[in-house]
């Protein structure tokens, strides 16, 4: 079985290029969208160099003064699998609200993309939410998922096909925050791009602009950006669904270094680190540490870390947007808003935006 994962990366082919965008950026972003129901692949390092970019990764960043971690590298297939727990969990609220505004205003959403659009989904695993688009879509000219694994990309590509034998689909293995473009006979006025899952969020403000940026150059000038993104909310809801309950974004968390551990020839000592989730209220966003019970050294491939008392690593942001900040957000990357959805707690958003 095979598990969802938001960032669909290729830690090795995500070392080879570096595009205009990513200089832009000055750091490499390596993103595609949640799903919760589709399955995708795990990204566990499979080549020496995937394996020593992570290592390289995971060294400089235990090396700076404020520890971190890169978020991509969750989603092993342990981390995949729990990022799937996580979706299904009663207080983790974005997966099945986003669903929720999707199936309501399916047709509506769809009413808006227009007829025959050449849809093209950024990271293809959103099987649901992305039927309840083509169900409902005029006369689509094509579907072009992109995603980094080309294997799970193929496979629901074949899928499509059986379930909707008209459209042209064609999959594009591709990683779309780096140099990635669209085929020149899919260049289309009427080309949307659609981003569910409130990845966006887990970038920092620049990055996202940047791939806003990026995404503004590829809609065309009759298409736009449908785009999926969480909220700003009550700081209880907030803590509660970035540390539930039952412990599950913990594990998903403290993964991270059971990782290292098995893949880098590290020696965390797991229990002696626990899952911090903090809200920042002045930047609206979730902050995520691993938090060190007492010092403590770990060795990692050679390399000895020193942690004190209650240090942290921190590892994923995850941004809550005021409606009027992502639009000044996408005000910045050409894009403005048309229309919007969102649901009766105001939670989550599903916004659509055009060039300018
Ligand atoms: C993938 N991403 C949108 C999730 C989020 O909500 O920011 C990742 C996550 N981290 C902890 N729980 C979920």
């Amino acid at each position: 079985m095979v598990h969802s994962n938001p960032y669909h990366l290729c830690s090795g082919c995500l070392s080879l290029l570096f595009s205009p965008f990513e200089l832009f950026l000055k750091v490499r972003l390596f993103m595609s969208t949640q799903s919760s129901s589709s399955a995708l692949h795990p990204t566990t390092c499979e080549s020496s160099a995937e394996a020593s970019v992570f290592l390289q990764d995971v060294q400089s960043g235990l090396a700076k003064s404020q520890k971190e971690l890169h978020c991509k590298y969750f989603y092993d297939e342990r981390g995949s699998q729990l990022f799937d727990q996580i979706c299904e969990l009663e207080e983790y609220y974005p997966t099945r609200t986003e669903l929720g505004i999707m199936a309501e205003h399916a047709s509506a959403i769809a009413e808006r993309i227009g007829s025959e659009a050449v849809l093209v989904e950024y990271g293809s695993g959103s099987s649901t939410k992305t039927r309840l688009l083509l169900d409902h879509l005029d006369s689509a000219q094509a579907y072009l998922p992109v995603d980094i694994s080309g294997e799970h990309l193929h496979q629901t590509a074949q899928q499509l096909r059986v379930d909707y034998g008209d459209l042209d689909i064609h999959p594009i293995v591709a990683d779309f925050t780096t140099s990635f473009r669209l085929p020149a006979s899919y260049v289309s006025p009427r080309t949307t791009i659609y981003f569910p899952g409130s990845t966006i969020g887990n970038l920092k403000t620049e990055e996202a602009i940047g791939l806003l940026i990026s995404i503004a150059e590829k809609c065309g000038p009759s298409g736009g950006l449908l785009i999926g993104f969480d909220l700003a909310k009550d700081e209880a809801v907030l803590k509660a669904a970035y540390d539930d309950a039952a412990g599950v974004t913990a594990q998903f968390n403290l993964n991270l270094l059971h990782r290292i551990n098995r893949e880098l020839d590290a020696d965390f000592d797991v229990k002696r680190f626990v899952h911090v989730a903090i809200y920042n209220q002045e930047e609206s966003r979730i902050e995520i540490f691993i938090e060190s019970l007492d010092e403590q050294k770990v060795c990692v491939a050679g390399e000895l870390f020193h942690f004190q008392p209650g240090e942290r690593i921190f590892t994923e942001y995850s941004h809550k947007y005021r409606v009027d900040q992502f639009v000044s957000m996408a005000a910045q990357a050409g894009l403005k808003m048309d229309a919007l959805w969102t649901d009766s707690n105001d939670y989550f958003a599903v916004m659509h935006l055009s060039p300018v």
